[in-house]
């Protein structure tokens, strides 16, 4: 059963600012210091599942910020930063998502940054609260909190409220033959074969599919708009967490292999389209 703690509105709007500032914090760090040739350090469910020493830095940058500004809370990062926390609340953070395409300079990588209740490490035992995804390339910061919908700004304006915010919502399309999916594949080489098989019952089925390299940049794009749907298999919770409440708050769904997101599967689409592409991935 998830651990209800209290949260207010007032600390839901703090929580969301904190995920904004962190996230872009995070952003700038990654793009502006970023190495001419990136080094992996690291790679860890295959060979090329790889850690890069900006993975690191961004991931110990988070954790500071955590720290210093809710020391109650917990934390789960990707790259191993684990906090047991007293308030019923954990920061969930994916330091780049979209590591691969960082290595190789292609611009389409995020920085995710939210804050949960429930077991953040169970799968399907957590739901998201408040997040931001800093899409460092285009310098902009998409954000949302429970129940204050899902917003887009330039990062410049992430200090000073909503000056320039753009609502987002997502896509009304409602037949699968013209959607536009978003998708994306593991780094294990069964996984990916088992990915093709499917793939190739859903590429006939689809307008067309889109593998941008970043779960939480697919899941900004459902919010969006510019895609109509997501779907894929094998994804972690701080690729999830902060895509998941900023689709929700856009108007969209986010569902699973039966409810839940989660490993086996993340669907998110707007209403009309949810269903159908869990089914079409299900079989
Ligand atoms: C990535 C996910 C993406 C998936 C990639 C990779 P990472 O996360 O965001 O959806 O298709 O294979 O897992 O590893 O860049 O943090």
């Amino acid at each position: 059963m998830e651990t209800q703690p209290n949260v207010t509105d007032d600390l839901l709007v703090e929580l969301e600012r904190l995920c904004v500032e962190f996230a872009v914090t995070a952003g700038a760090l990654i793009r502006d210091e970023r190495p001419g040739r990136v080094r992996v350090e690291a790679t860890k469910s295959s060979d090329t599942d790889v850690v890069t020493v900006m993975d690191q830095r961004s991931e110990a940058l988070l954790h500071r910020l955590v720290r210093e500004h809710r020391p109650q809370d917990g934390i789960l990062g990707e790259e191993g930063v684990d906090v047991a926390g007293t308030s019923g609340l954990t920061w969930v953070l994916d330091p780049i998502d979209g590591t691969v395409n960082y290595l190789y300079d292609i611009p389409a990588y995020a920085v995710s940054v939210a804050v949960v209740v429930g077991d953040a490490r169970a799968d399907g035992g957590w739901t998201p609260i408040a997040g931001a995804v800093c899409d460092p390339c285009r310098r902009l910061v998409h954000h949302a909190r429970r129940g204050g919908g899902a917003w887009t700004r330039p990062e410049r304006d992430a200090g000073t409220g909503h000056a320039e915010s753009a609502a987002l919502r997502v896509s009304t399309e409602d037949r699968l033959h013209r959607a536009l999916l978003a998708t994306g594949f593991g780094y294990d080489a069964e996984v990916r074969a088992r990915q093709a098989e499917i793939l190739r019952r859903v590429l006939p089925a689809v307008r067309d599919i889109r593998r941008i390299g970043s779960a939480a940049l697919d899941l900004v794009r459902v919010a969006d708009g510019s895609v109509d749907a997501y779907a894929e298999s094998g994804i972690n919770a701080w690729d999830l967490a902060a895509g998941w409440i900023i689709v929700e708050e856009a108007g969209g769904l986010v569902g699973g292999r039966v409810d839940r997101p989660g490993k086996a599967l993340t669907v998110a689409a707007g209403p009309q389209l949810l269903e159908r592409v869990r089914s079409l991935f299900l079989g």
